[in-house]
Formats: structure tokens, C-alpha cells, sequence
């Protein structure tokens, strides 16, 4: 076990500020006019770059977010919230995502069944494969703002092996239905472009995640019929505020962007625990071979942390800990991917904006707080349309 992996005072300090922070952030930046958010703060380096640029006859142009209609003009599929929309542009979008998990980690190191067992544990989960379903809205309110909805709808199955010897019992468990509905805003924050330097775009993500997925799914195991294991729960049973920075560049053929995003939860579910605090980080470059198609590799760096309390249905006293996935202190991990996509705008259809991507990743450094099941591959499949 990582105790770094658990959160300290400082990190939920930290945790109250940057929430105290977005309120007051949010209720001052609503009362700004319609246009981005930092304009007219930046004059010094404006007006530098502006004279730079003029002496090769150039000129800087700031707050334009328009992406011309090209494939990467969305970020890779697999991302959230990376681009936003203009006044009065509605976009819906549907997603299929499927990752699969097969093998035990601990650490950095893989464990075989029989080591869990050794460990105490009489059920041993081996594979679980978890698909979504993600149903989107997003609408340009004004310059300033876009507003976000979506609605993941899941399903999860796991394999699991127990009895003696090991692997003479085997059952799977499965769950099925809504998960958290997110509704949230991205906020334009600065824009600036000239030919030579190519765009560059930042904005603001800040969605909220609403309990909406049920966290008390039963399945049939050996015990009887019992609330399942915490992975195979829908939803995280609290409000979570889920603030991020975004950035995009774009010159010539090429783009590209960053973006860290946070999950906080801000308190207990009504079953006694909350999940943990998580944050990633990633950046992306794509490449437009021609207006319809691009192709995009994604580095991600993502940090999750255990569970605070624990579901007395599920967790039992730690000698009588029967399955690892109901630990709340072996939740935790981190992990680095690595992805491929390739997005095609497609052509107009009843003057709609149609578009395809596809993105796929495995991770290429994973350290769990285990014993966990490790992650092997994932996948989204996405199309959206635009109004
Ligand atoms: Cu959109």
C-alpha cells in the first residue's frame, strides 16, 4: 500500500480554496459584458507582440475563437470540453467508450491470483470490462459562455475467482444503468492569432457532477445477493465540482492543446464514504492531411486518490476482508496514457455539421494503490453534429 496515495489535511485545504476560489471567480466573471473573459488585461504583451509582429508587416488580432471548419478544430475524441462553441451554436453529440481491465497490480508490480490470495483475500477479481454509452448537449450562449450537459449511461461486468483451490469457484457480477449526470460551462477566457504565430485559445471548464447514478447495484456472488463492490457502483453518490484549464493552439496543418482538469467531492455520500479527489493532465498534438481528416497522439497524466470513509454494506472489518474491490483504501492510483485518434469532418447533411472520431489508448506507466485491477486498453468511438 502507497500512503502517499492518501489525502493529507494540506491537500483538502488546498481542496476548500480552489472551491472558494471558482465560486468567487464565477460570481464576479457572470457580471463581466459578453466577450472573453481576460481581455484588456494583457495590454503590455499586446501591445510588444503587436509591434514585433508589425515589422513583418503582420498584424495581431485578439478574442477571435472562431476555428475554421476542419477536422482537428475539435480536440481528440476521447477529450471533454476542449472546444467551445459560438453564439447560438448547438452541437449534440453521442460517445461509446469501452475499456477493458485484465491482470492485478499493486504498485508498479503485477500480482497473479494466488498472490492476492496470499494476502488474505478468498475472492479474486480478474478482468472487468466497463462500457459507456455518453450522450452530450453543448450550446454557445454568448461570447463568453458555452453550456455543457452530459449523461453517461454504463455497463460494467466483472470475473472473479474463489473457492479452494483457487479457481474451482467462478462467478461474475454485472451492473447497468445511468451514471452521473454532468452539467457544466466553459468559460473564454483569451484568444489571440497572427499568421506567424499561429492561434492560441484558453478557456475555463467547470462542470458540476450530479448524483444521478445509483451507488447500492446488488449482484448475485457466493454470499447471496449483496451490494456490489465499489467499481461496479454507477455513480459517486456526491456533488462534485470538476474545474479545468484548457488551452488550444492551431498554425498551418497542425494543432494542438493542453488541459488539467480536477475532480473534487465536497462531501460524504449518503452510504458513508466519498470517492477520491482526482486530477489529470494532459496534451495533445493533431495533424489535418487534408480539411476532413486528421490524425492525433494524446499523453495524459491522471492521479486519483483512496476512498474517505466506506459503505458498511459493502466494506467489511478488515479481517474479514473478503475482495479487494471493497477496500476503500485500495482505490487509488496513477497512471500515464498514451493515444492515437483520428477525427473526419464529414460532409454537410440538412446544412448540419457532422462529425466522426475515434481514439484509442493503453497506458504506458500505471502504479495502483493495490491490490487493483490494472487498466489494458480503452477506446472511444464518438460523432457529433452541429447546428
Ligand atoms: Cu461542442
Amino acid at each position: 500500500m502507497y500512503h502517499y496515495l492518501k489525502r493529507s489535511h494540506t491537500w483538502r485545504q488546498i481542496q476548500r480554496t480552489l472551491t472558494l476560489a471558482c465560486v468567487l471567480f464565477f460570481t464576479i466573471s457572470s457580471s463581466n459584458g459578453f466577450a472573453a473573459l481576460l481581455d484588456g488585461m494583457f495590454d503590455g504583451f499586446e501591445e510588444s507582440l503587436s509591434q514585433r509582429l508589425a515589422k513583418n508587416g503582420e498584424q495581431l488580432t485578439i478574442g477571435n475563437f472562431y476555428t475554421p471548419e476542419r477536422a482537428d478544430s475539435h480536440g481528440p475524441i476521447g477529450m471533454m470540453g476542449e472546444h467551445t462553441h459560438n453564439t447560438g451554436e448547438l452541437m449534440f453529440s453521442y460517445r461509446y467508450m469501452q475499456m477493458e481491465m485484465n491482470g492485478i497490480r499493486d504498485g508498479t508490480s503485477g500480482l497473479s491470483p494466488m498472490d492476492v490470495r496470499a494476502q488474505g483475500f478468498a475472492v479474486v477479481p480478474t478482468f472487468m470490462r466497463m462500457e459507456m454509452h455518453m450522450f452530450g448537449a453543448m450550446y454557445g450562449v454568448n461570447d463568453t459562455l458555452t453550456l455543457t450537459a452530459m449523461l453517461p449511461y454504463l455497463r460494467n461486468k466483472m470475473d472473479h475467482v474463489a473457492g479452494m483451490p483457487l479457481g474451482a469457484a467462478k462467478f461474475q457480477t454485472r451492473t447497468e444503468g445511468a451514471g452521473d449526470l454532468k452539467i457544466g460551462s466553459l468559460w473564454r477566457l483569451y484568444a489571440f492569432e497572427a499568421p506567424s504565430i499561429g492561434a492560441h485559445r484558453f478557456h475555463l471548464n467547470f462542470n458540476v457532477s450530479l448524483p444521478t447514478g445509483d451507488i447500492t447495484h446488488k449482484g448475485t456472488t457466493p454470499l447471496g445477493v449483496i451490494r456490489l463492490p465499489y467499481p461496479m457502483q454507477l455513480g459517486s453518490g456526491t456533488v462534485d465540482l470538476l474545474p479545468g484549464l484548457t488551452y488550444g493552439g492551431a498554425k498551418g496543418n497542425a494543432s494542438w492543446g493542453f488541459q488539467t482538469l480536477g475532480t473534487y467531492r465536497i462531501a460524504r455520500n449518503k452510504a458513508g464514504y466519498s470517492k477520491g479527489d482526482a486530477y489529470e493532465v494532459g496534451a495533445y498534438g493533431a495533424y489535418a492531411w487534408t480539411n476532413w481528416i486528421s490524425n492525433s497522439v494524446r499523453f495524459r497524466w491522471r492521479h486519483w486518490f483512496d476512498y474517505d470513509g466506506q459503505d458498511t454494506k459493502i466494506t467489511r472489518p478488515a479481517a474479514q476482508q473478503l475482495v479487494f474491490t471493497a477496500d476503500p483504501d485500495l482505490r487509488g492510483g496513477k497512471q500515464l496514457d498514451i493515444m492515437g485518434g483520428v477525427n473526419f469532418l464529414l460532409p454537410e447533411v440538412l446544412g448540419l455539421e457532422h462529425r466522426l472520431g475515434v481514439e484509442g489508448g493503453v497506458p504506458i506507466y500505471q502504479n495502483l494503490d493495490g491490490p487493483q485491477l490494472e487498466t489494458d486498453w480503452a477506446v472511444t468511438v464518438g460523432w457529433q453534429v452541429i447546428h
